[in-house]
């Protein structure tokens, strides 16, 4: 196949010098690599769940409450995924994107409604410019319902895979808990109003890149969903927006980067902050990341909790089905302005 023809991304740049022109930002939308805070201080929280059913279970409600409100992001140690799973997942990842090209495109497609999907950037069909990035993408709960339409290459992704999302759903399901806790809701609140719920998950991939300074991996967005648990492999690329300027998360061993997404938001009628978040680019180092996005079911109503309402807190948001927000999320790119406002109650 001629390199003009090649659809993704890791199978176009072999050998290239230079950041092909559709992947240049104009000079106004670049990641001025130099201008981020990278010193670990002033970075995200990090919180311990060792106690989190132990005596210190309120201390550990108000931190989560406190990152929620100030950060919408925090790291979680001590989670309760076996470190061999988050391992295997790592290296299912790495395995999957070294396939021959022949064998990864049979997985290949651009339609966003799809539910197993090797794709490139975020959505090729209406984006003007490419992002830095292939991506594979899972829908993975229920299991069942999807693990048969996932790759059969390398041998073992079923299998692995599966045993992951099941231990990181478990996951999930303690922090909404102790996040429906820490808003003075019942406890099983935020499942509920997520109806059957859904899980997604991403396998991204960002080759080196002759030219960090010119492009994205991903350029700044919020998450749509309620909750995103991202697995960074060791490579340094995620930077979140904090009081006007990009920080650098470096990532620590075992611990996974968790972000308050656009539903949480709405649902906690913007008490908790959907967050600006981007993946930058290096010279020399490929990178893997794997955040895990749980969601409500498509036919969820989601709207701010009436608990959380009231005469100096009215309702920021008219309530909406979880399938409209997601077809305009895909629809308009990762834009900067969040796709909540198009929800905002006047
Ligand atoms: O690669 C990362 O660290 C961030 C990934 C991300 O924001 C996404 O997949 O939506």
């Amino acid at each position: 196949m001629a390199t003009a023809s090649k659809l993704l991304l890791t199978d176009l740049i072999s050998g290239v010098n230079h950041v092909p022109s559709k992947y240049i930002r104009p000079i106004s939308d670049r990641p001025n690599l130099a201008d981020v805070q990278v010193s670990s201080e002033g970075s995200i929280p990090l919180i311990d769940l060792q106690d989190l059913n132990g005596p210190n279970h309120s201390d550990i409600i108000e931190q989560i409450a406190q990152a929620c409100q100030n950060d919408g992001f925090f790291q979680v140690k001590n989670h309760g995924v076996p470190e061999e799973m988050i391992d295997n997942m790592l290296s299912i990842a790495r395995e999957f994107f070294r396939l021959p090209e022949s064998e990864r495109m049979k997985m290949y497609s651009d339609d966003p409604s799809k539910t197993t999907r090797l794709s490139t950037s975020f959505n090729v069909k209406t984006e003007k410019t490419a992002n830095w990035r292939d991506f594979l993408r899972l829908h993975c709960y229920p299991l069942e319902d999807y693990v048969h339409e996932w790759p059969t290459y390398p041998p073992s992704f079923r299998e692995k895979v599966s045993e992951y999302c099941t231990s990181v759903r478990g996951l999930v399901l303690k922090l909404l808990e102790a996040i429906s806790e820490s808003l003075d809701l019942q406890k099983d609140y935020i499942v509920k109003a997520s109806g059957k719920q859904a899980q997604h998950m991403a396998l991204n991939y960002y080759p080196p890149c002759p030219e960090p300074d010119l492009t994205y991996g991903l350029p700044g967005h919020t998450d749509g969903n309620l909750i995103t648990i991202l697995l960074p492999d060791d490579v340094p690329g995620l930077q979140v927006l904090r009081k006007g300027k990009w920080v650098a998360v470096n990532p620590i061993p075992n611990t996974f980067i968790v972000n308050i997404g656009d539903q949480m938001q709405v649902i906690s009628n913007d008490r908790y902050k959907s967050v600006l978040h981007r993946a930058v680019v290096n010279c020399n180092k490929e990178r893997i990341s794997i955040p895990t996005f749980y969601c409500p079911s498509p036919d969820a109503l989601i709207g701010p909790a009436k608990e959380l309402i009231s005469h100096d807190q009215p309702a920021m948001y008219r309530s909406f089905t979880y399938a409209e927000f997601y077809g305009k999320f895909w629809d308009r790119g990762l834009a900067k302005e969040c796709c909540l406002d198009l929800f905002k109650q006047n």
